[in-house]
């Protein structure tokens, strides 16, 4: 006996979706989320200046139009609290907190061959059992901290930011230290540059970061949103990443050097992630395209930065778009500002923390505070922290050691009946529409095992090979094959290096799950498992 004929981990924008969908579908489900609300990245990264990277507007969710008439964004890209405020909004003009448990965390999943079931335990030890499991657990919400000597004695406060507490973290008129020069080390330093002491940037890796070009939304734009919402929609199911932008069809040089720069300004000047997803076609895939984009922003930097020997610590070494480019607002001037300082790690790197702070090769740094926005063990990281033991007593940890092994980012050989929302071998971009086609598929494929009254299904290990090929056959072309990131688990001590992301984009995704599911679910065996069909 099942209690619940489905099992969603995680009430961030994927869960959520999925849970109201499984419902619409008759289905019994429940939802079991570790934090003490609802929105997953938009309930724990309140860090100072958490904003989103993709327009608001293609943000939110598109199915319901009472709700898409209901919800006004503030601006072209919202901050935290509004997006927190809208998932509670969702959560509650659709009624999803009756069937949401907060505060469970689930600690392990352990598949029983005889029953077709999965049965979960929570680190408080209450036990679930259900058919099927859903992980929405996000990509990007397994927290890393720096492994470095000494950090369990530092005496003065600190927060890694994507567990930032929820009440008012006074930084004012204190000496901080940020670790950590990501989109998120990005908002952060120049959200609280100017009322603190003093700040102490300790930088790994620069980025190259472009400006987000905010602006508040008028009711004009409000009302255009609203009357076109759904042809924008369609505009970024045809996209690649999920944003409403495009790539110019030109290669780089297919125009005058001119030209070329004067795309480029325009966008620099333009709201967004525009210089990466409007960019010439040939951006990740040939090397002087994109050194022609770096020559660019290295310039642009320069002409922001008064330091000359600061600014040349700001300017990365790699390419354009091999990390996720942050997006800034006045992130350069602030190393303009008296009371703040660049450590960059690569000359100078951290030996010690210290009671009191921070020692590099070169100096000591005394520290009343120290933020750390050293990034997540992202993709896999959330699912490999719980126990997962699937049939014949494979774990997750086990059938993962060399990367990621999935069919269609979806489903994993080994783990029947259990579906994966927004994890390894799938697309990035702008995640609630790169990860819709997955909700709509999972929701279509449970449908129709439970109408048909098939119990079991389990992606064959020849389709999951078959996957892994593809996934990597679709990034070794890009420039990003070359990367040092977290896409590659680079970021992760000790993770084998795997592309976790899949470069082929949504829209090949999506047609590639239609058409399994159209063939019957070529790939998975239905009900009985492989060996015994055999
Ligand atoms: P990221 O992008 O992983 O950035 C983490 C940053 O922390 C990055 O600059 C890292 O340098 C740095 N880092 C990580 N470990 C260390 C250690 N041990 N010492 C010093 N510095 C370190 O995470 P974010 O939270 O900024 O952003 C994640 C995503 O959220 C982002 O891509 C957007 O999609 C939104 P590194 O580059 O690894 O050398």
């Amino acid at each position: 006996m099942v209690d619940y004929e489905v099992i969603v981990i995680g009430a961030g924008l994927n869960g959520l979706y999925q849970l109201h969908l499984l419902r619409e579908a008759g289905i019994s489900v429940r939802l079991l989320e570790a934090g003490g609300g609802v929105g997953g990245t938009w309930y724990w990264n309140r860090y100072p200046g958490a904003r989103l990277d993709s327009e608001s507007y293609t943000y939110g969710y598109y199915f319901s139009r009472e709700l898409l008439d209901e919800w006004d964004w503030s601006e072209e890209f919202v901050t935290q609290p509004e997006l927190e405020r809208y998932y509670n909004f969702v959560a509650d003009k659709f009624d999803l907190r009756r069937d949401i448990e907060l505060g469970t965390e689930v600690a392990s999943a352990r598949w029983d061959e005889a029953s077709d079931t999965w049965t979960l335990t929570t680190a408080d030890g209450r036990r679930y059992i259900s058919r099927f499991v859903i992980s929405a657990t996000g990509m990007l919400s397994a927290p890393q901290l720096p492994p470095y000597a000494g950090i369990e004695t530092y005496r003065g406060e600190w927060h890694h930011t994507s567990r930032w507490p929820a009440g008012e973290v006074d930084l004012r008129g204190k000496r901080v230290g940020v670790i950590g020069t990501g989109s998120t080390g990005i908002q952060v330093i120049q959200s609280i540059a100017a009322e603190v002491d003093s700040l102490t940037v300790f930088q790994r890796t620069p980025n190259w970061a472009t400006p987000i070009n905010n602006h508040a939304l008028t009711p004009d734009e409000l009302l255009e949103i609203r009357e076109t919402a759904m042809d924008v929609h369609a505009v970024t199911q045809a996209t690649d990443t999920g944003f409403k932008h495009s790539s110019r069809p030109e290669s780089a040089f297919d125009v005058s050097d001119d030209e070329r720069l004067a795309y480029f300004e325009q966008l620099w000047n333009e709201p967004g992630m525009t210089m990466y997803v409007k960019n010439f076609r040939d951006l990740m895939v040939n090397a002087d395209a994109n050194r022609a984009v770096t020559d660019f922003l290295e310039r642009k930097i320069r002409a922001r930065v008064d330091d000359p020997e600061i600014a040349e610590r700001l300017i990365p070494d790699h390419f354009y778009g091999m990390k996720r480019p942050p997006l800034e607002n006045g992130y350069y001037e602030v190393y303009n500002r008296a009371n703040v300082r660049l450590v960059s790690l690569s000359e100078t790197p951290i030996v010690r923390f210290t009671e009191t702070g921070i020692v590099t090769t070169e100096s000591t740094f005394e520290l009343d505070a120290v933020i750390f926005a050293t990034g997540f063990d992202a993709v896999t990281g959330a699912l490999s922290r719980i126990d997962i033991v699937g049939a014949d007593g494979m774990t997750l940890q086990h059938w993962w050691q060399d990367g990621p092994r999935t069919f269609m980012a979806t489903n994993v050989h080994h783990f029947p009946n259990f579906f994966i929302l927004g994890g390894p071998q799938g697309p990035g971009g702008n995640n609630p529409r790169s990860v819709e086609g997955q909700v709509d598929w999972v929701t279509r494929c449970i449908r129709y095992l439970h109408d048909v009254g098939i119990g079991r299904i389990e992606p064959t290990a020849a389709a999951e090979e078959e996957w892994i090929e593809h996934v990597n056959s679709t990034v070794a072309p890009t420039l990003s094959a070359q990367a040092t990131a977290w896409a590659w688990g680079s970021n992760t001590p000790g993770k084998a290096r795997a592309y976790q992301l899949y470069a082929g984009g949504q829209v090949l995704l999506r047609r590639k799950m239609a058409e399994s599911a159209d063939a019957g679910y070529r790939g998975f065996v239905l009900g009985e498992a492989e060996e015994s069909v055999a």
